[in-house]
């Protein structure tokens, strides 16, 4: 009889104790999952886009508060993504210069897709200091600034292993 992923994914589908998901599915290929209420789902992760405006670091905070991080964007995919929801907005990502170089909140590897002529550090804008936080401009690209800019901002969440799997013991394939 038909077990594990497939019987489970099916059962999923199908099920009719199972409400179908208030979110919008992932790519193909994506696992199953949930996101919280209010979060959006994207490939493995759950993002929650603010309406408001805080600094850099109020925002780290806020997204830590709810267990999840700054939005840290791994690949052109998920750039993509981020990016279809925030335009126009100015919004902070997980990028910062803080600590002397370029580090994601998580520790991911550094990866590029800066708006031509940045990162730079401009010096007129009078708030001093260097600008050491990434946000999406108006056209979802990269730019820094100081970090005590309010901007809108992105948590992310990964789905946990747990979420992703299929439950054991259920027999083969
Ligand atoms: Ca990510
Ligand atoms: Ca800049």
């Amino acid at each position: 009889s038909p077990a594990g992923w497939e019987h489970w994914l099916l059962g999923f589908r199908g099920g009719g104790r199972l409400s179908p998901p208030l979110t919008s599915p992932g790519p193909p290929g994506s696992r199953a999952g949930c996101c919280p209420r209010g979060w959006l789902r994207f490939g493995d992760s759950c993002y929650w886009f603010s309406g408001k405006q805080k600094t850099w670091e109020e925002s780290n905070l806020y997204c830590k508060a709810q267990n999840s991080h700054l939005v840290v964007i791994n690949t052109q995919d998920e750039q993509l993504y981020i990016q279809q929801q925030t335009v126009p907005w100015y919004t902070w990502i997980g990028l910062s210069n803080r600590s002397g170089r370029w580090q994601w909140v998580d520790g991911s590897v550094y990866t590029m897709d800066w708006r031509a002529g940045q990162p730079d550090e401009s010096d007129g804008h009078g708030l001093g200091g260097g600008e050491d936080c990434v946000y999406l401009h108006d056209d979802g690209l990269w730019n820094n600034a100081q970090c005590s800019r309010r901007y809108r901002w992105v948590c992310e969440e990964e789905l946990k292993e747990h979420e992703m799997q299929p439950p054991l013991g259920q027999g083969g394939w």
